[in-house]
């Protein structure tokens, strides 16, 4: 295989480390390139997050794959930025501004008011996350998966009344602690896809789903209007990477978003909800944990190849044996679609 151009959806820390093993596996493949490959990696990341706090544009998925691929990331937290100082975030807690419960950190602070001094100044949050990401030698493209305000908000039963959260509220002040009754996507029936997303989908060699959350990050982005399309019509085969090992979440809440969306937490449920591409869905291939392997059954009989490996991303290398895994079954379906298709 020539390097590759590989198009990965993520959203926020399953995604940063998923997309760190896509970099760390082109680095050892095809090293001959700026940033150390040759292959070409576009992420599209999820931006149903995104809100406006304390006048600042905050964008958690974008950060944390930035923060996660410059090597500047708390990894401890899986957020924000380390060695981070709350010193602004004090005072803006004191005078009553914010989200006392959603922390901006100094450093994070930086880019928050960086980004949204380039959107007043009229840039689209495309152009503001290439200022951004030049900052560092990623060598892999970010793209937000819409330049339009797109935020997902949860419909809640608080106290027999139902009430509409941001996902962030939902997700941080109550720990998911409230029943979700369903996610509504705010301005997602005007959004388009932002520009490159169709363009680097239709060029790709592979089309990679990262272990993130079903519903609220790579739901999202197939809810922009042209996005689902556009990887259907796809020639690169699409694989994805199952978020669930054994029956649970490997972070985060992702298992309330499932429950929400009457989808088991089961790695062969979310492929099945994803679809096999030739039954009108997405999934060419699944990978699924040595644990699940009782999963294959299933998605075989749909038309979904399916491939047994170790899915915990414990460090980069890992990471790197996951995406080969998925690069290996990408191949071997592209041969089976016929030579144009061979990446
Ligand atoms: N997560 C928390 O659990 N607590 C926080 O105070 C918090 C602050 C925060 C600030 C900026 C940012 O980009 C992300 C932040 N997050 C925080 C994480 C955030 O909830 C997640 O990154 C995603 O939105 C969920 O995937």
């Amino acid at each position: 295989m020539t390097a590759p151009r590989i198009v990965v959806l993520a959203g926020g820390v399953g995604g940063a480390k998923f997309v760190r093993g896509v970099r760390a596996l082109c680095r050892e493949r095809w090293p001959d390139g700026p940033a150390g490959t040759a292959a070409s990696i576009t992420v599209v990341v999820n931006t149903g997050d995104d809100l406006w706090l304390a006048g600042l544009r905050v964008t958690p998925d974008l950060d944390s794959v930035m923060y996660a691929l410059a090597g500047v990331n708390d990894d401890v937290r899986g957020w924000g930025r380390a060695g981070e100082t709350e010193r602004v975030s004090a005072e803006l807690t004191a005078y009553g501004v914010g989200w006392p419960w959603f922390t901006l950190g100094d450093l994070d602070l930086g880019t928050h008011i960086a980004r949204s001094a380039m959107l007043r100044d009229g840039l689209p949050l495309s152009a503001v996350t290439e200022r951004l990401t030049a900052r560092w030698p990623l060598g892999v493209r970010l793209l937000p998966m819409t330049d339009a305000e797109v935020e997902t908000h949860v419909v809640v039963d608080e106290d027999g009344e139902e009430r509409e959260l941001h996902f962030e509220e939902w997700w941080v002040r109550t720990r998911a602690a409230l029943t979700a009754k369903r996610f509504v996507q705010h301005g997602v029936a005007q959004a388009t896809p932002a520009p490159g997303v169709v363009e680097a989908t239709g060029a790709a060699d592979v089309i990679l789903l990262a272990p993130s959350n079903p519903v609220v990050s790579i739901g999202t982005i197939l809810g922009i209007p042209g996005i689902r399309e556009a990887l259907r019509s796809a020639r690169a085969p699409v694989v994805g990477v199952s978020p669930v090992i054994g029956g649970a979440v490997v972070r985060g809440m992702a298992d309330a978003c499932l429950t929400a969306i009457g989808v088991a937490t089961d790695a062969a449920a979310i492929a099945l909800h994803y679809g096999a591409r030739g039954s009108g869905g997405l999934l060419d291939g699944w990978l699924v944990d040595e644990v699940d392997t009782d999963a294959t059954g299933a998605l075989n009989g749909a038309g979904v190849r399916s491939l047994v490996t170790p899915l915990w991303m414990t460090d980069d290398g890992a990471s790197a044996i996951i995406v080969a895994g998925a690069l290996g079954i990408a191949t071997a379906i592209a041969r089976e679609k016929g030579p144009e298709t061979v990446p």
